[in-house]
């Protein structure tokens, strides 16, 4: 008796080890998908890991909000967009009918600078704040990340959406979280993962096409903003207080100042960026 029991045990080892999705609790079903319960649970523990660590007031209604806004501008002559080589993979290439350039650095005509990352740095102290439901999503259209540069709340999942037809392997690269690295080779594939610390900016690379390079804020706190074409960003609802405000670009790194709002104040200020001295 003892000894069948003890056989019946080797081999439950034996398929356990196996089984590498059995093994490893992040590893996803062979077509990339997490488990909904799964991603539940991971949410839950990182609420549970927040909760712990903070030690700050929940913040759910801001008395006599504040707000900071303005714009982010690039000061001269800016580096000559560069064409993809798209023709690296045809199912790209066929999915547009103009050429792309590559997006590390996009600044309009009139100086207005796009994806770049504006955050509140330092100066809520350990203020917390609820989390928005749902992912936010990352989708791969066309070749390229939709959005490139964007915040997420740690412990808020993100939806990774494939909407192409070609293999992309979606490549975190952190410093704070874990990495992970998924091949997503199905059009209309979705996965969710979840970033439990803060971190700027956790970056996304896909390894397949080279030029697939997108950015992740991971924030304590609502008060982050990517700017658009307009280059302009709006940072409401935000504690009447003295702040230190980033904004992040992928090739030129971080600028910050400081700055005080009273109650219901609400204050303008411009970063301007500048080609970086050799
Ligand atoms: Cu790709």
């Amino acid at each position: 008796m003892v000894q069948r029991l003890m056989a019946l045990l080797f081999v439950g080892i034996l398929m356990f080890s196996a089984n590498p999705a059995l093994a490893d609790e992040d590893e996803e079903d062979e077509f990339g998908f997490v488990e909904e319960e799964q991603a539940a649970q991971e949410q839950a523990q990182a609420e549970s890991e927040d909760e712990e660590s903070g030690s700050g007031e929940m913040v759910t209604e801001v008395k006599d909000p504040a707000v900071i806004k303005g714009k982010v501008t690039f000061d001269g002559q800016g580096p000559k967009p560069k064409k993809i080589k798209m023709d690296a993979d045809p199912t790209c290439m066929v999915m547009h009918s103009e050429p792309v350039f590559r997006k590390e650095v996009l600044i309009s005509e009139d100086g207005s600078f796009a994806n770049v990352f504006v955050y509140v740095k330092e100066g809520l102290g350990g203020m917390k704040f609820p989390k928005p439901d749902g992912a936010a999503k990352f989708d791969q259209i066309g070749c390229e990340y939709t959005p490139r540069v964007f915040g997420v709340r740690a412990g808020q999942p993100i939806e990774i959406i494939n909407s192409d037809a070609t293999l992309h392997n979606v490549h975190a690269i952190a410093k704070e979280n874990d990495d992970f690295n998924i091949g997503m080779p199905v059009k209309g594939m979705k996965l969710k993962k979840t970033f439990n610390k803060p971190e700027t900016m956790v970056k996304m690379v896909c390894d397949v096409h080279p030029w697939m390079n997108g950015y992740v804020g991971v924030m304590t706190h609502p008060y982050f903003f990517t700017t658009g074409k307009d280059g302009v960003f709006e940072l409401p609802n935000l504690p009447p207080g003295e702040y230190t405000i980033a904004a992040w670009q992928e090739k030129l790194g971080e600028i910050t100042q400081k700055i005080k709002v009273g109650p219901n104040e609400t204050k303008e200020i411009s970063f301007v960026f500048t080609r970086p001295k050799k």
